[in-house]
């Protein structure tokens, strides 16, 4: 049988030029996997703990030459002679190693890297795409509720990123991404041009009303500097029209409020001239009448991350078509994901692997949220870099949306892009939600 022969960990950057782990899981036979670790600006104080080295002549203290070393002193040892292909196994090994509920001994970004280069290297041995290869661990993920219906691979819906604020943006608004959803689209192709065309339009509308339209923020979108997060939204349904597109029919909007990040302890204060500052129950009246006037599809961390009562009262005020998803409130976290179950707060899940530091676990958060008849959205971070194994997983646990950020810069794209690749297979269907 091939088993992991040995693993290589360096520092390379990300798309903000923040260094970032990557790993290489060579097997007996001569196969190679290999992968990067992403990094959130907007993190969730539930995430499990990058390692980051606080040396402040090297990178400003964001090295992670110590997560390196972590794989290749204490991880790789202890995974030589292993299957790959027993990602489950694998896993099981690491979270022994480090021991903490956070990963913070070892680091995330050290336990991820290995995590998702081994998912690599399983599909090289196996000879199938690394999609594939993700939707055999997705039928067997261990601890798991059962799965109601088998889904086959899937080509998911993406949720585009159009407008960026929040910490993507300098600031510039207090909502942090104001996204585009193709629903109508036929197939992953067409909802990809859609998305070009759109953002095209949406920059050409920018620059004639002299609000920017050339510089992109963290993500690809536009940061503009506007007054109102409805102006974004008012400028978003204008762009999908002029795209040839109808809003509510062809195209929904989807937000990212990232609201923790303006939750001051009493008020969300978006710094809005006509309304600076919120309290909890102006905010959920205020979310409400959004979700009433507009195409909404979905929002994305409406309430501050600890806010869960107001998460459930917010979620049986809104429309039944509006999803709740839960980034930083859930944090890929099984746990969470079962509390919020318990009371009712979301029905929907961003998953990030490196929210939680291994691709067990992620299956693990996956799975329950499928088995409530969530929607499940596989997320890129806003620090990224070439590495496409989001997407794969997206396709191979059928999740019904991707949020990559916007179509332009090369991170982003490479996930697009990938998507492609599989798309032009014959195995993966399109999205049914
Ligand atoms: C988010 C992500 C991606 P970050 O909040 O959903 O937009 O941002 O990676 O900074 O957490
Ligand atoms: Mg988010």
């Amino acid at each position: 049988m091939n088993r992991i022969r040995h693993l290589l960990a360096r520092q390379v950057l990300d798309s903000r030029g923040r260094p970032t782990v990557e790993v290489e899981v060579h097997c007996t036979g001569g196969e190679c996997g290999r992968a990067i670790v992403p990094s959130g600006a907007s993190t969730g104080r539930a995430e499990a703990r990058e390692l980051r080295d606080q040396d402040p002549d090297h990178f400003d203290g964001q090295g992670v030459l110590r997560a390196c070393e972590n794989v290749t002193r204490v991880i790789a040892p202890a995974l030589k002679g292993m299957d790959p292909v027993d990602q489950f196994a694998l896993d099981a090994r690491l979270l022994e190693l480090d021991g903490t509920p956070d990963k913070s001994r070892l680091g995330a970004n050290a336990v991820l890297g290995v995590s998702m280069a081994a998912a690599h290297a399983a599909a090289a041995v196996q000879r199938c795409p690394l999609y594939v290869h993700f939707h055999r661990l997705w039928v067997s993920v261990p601890q798991a509720p059962e799965l109601p219906r088998p889904a086959e691979p899937r080509m998911p819906l993406p949720q585009t990123n159009m407008i960026s604020g929040g910490l993507h943006a300098g600031g510039n608004l207090a909502f942090q991404d104001f996204l585009v959803v193709p629903r109508a689209a036929k197939d992953y192709p067409q909802a990809l041009e859609w998305l070009v065309r759109i953002h095209r339009r949406l920059g050409r509308l920018l620059q004639q009303r002299q609000l920017e339209g050339h510089l992109v923020a963290d993500e690809g979108g536009y940061g503009p500097r506007l007054a109102h997060h409805e102006q974004a939204i008012e400028l978003l349904l204008e762009a999908i029209q002029q795209a040839g597109l109808v809003p509510g029919r062809d195209c929904w909007l989807a937000l990212d409020v990232a609201s923790s990040h303006f939750w001051d302890g009493r008020c969300y204060r978006t710094g809005d001239a006509d309304h600076a500052a919120y309290s909890p129950d102006q905010f959920i009246e205020h979310l409400v009448q959004l979700a009433e006037k507009y195409p909404v599809a979905s929002l994305e961390d409406p309430l501050h991350e600890e806010a869960w009562d107001d998460w459930a009262r917010l979620r049986s005020r809104l429309p039944r078509h509006v999803v709740l998803i839960g980034d930083d409130l859930l944090s890929t976290q099984p746990q969470r994901v079962q509390k919020a179950q318990r009371l009712g707060a979301a029905d929907g899940v961003l998953v990030k692997m490196n929210q939680v530091g291994t691709i067990t676990e992620t299956l693990q958060t996956m799975r329950l949220a499928e088995a409530a008849g969530w929607t499940r959205v596989v997320s890129a971070r806003s620090g990224e870099t070439e590495d496409t194994t989001l997407a794969d997983l997206a396709v191979g646990t059928a999740a019904h949306q991707i949020k990559i950020g916007s179509v332009t810069r090369s991170e982003r794209l490479a996930k697009y892009n990938q998507l492609l690749r599989i798309a032009s297979g014959v195995t993966a269907t399109w999205h049914e939600k």
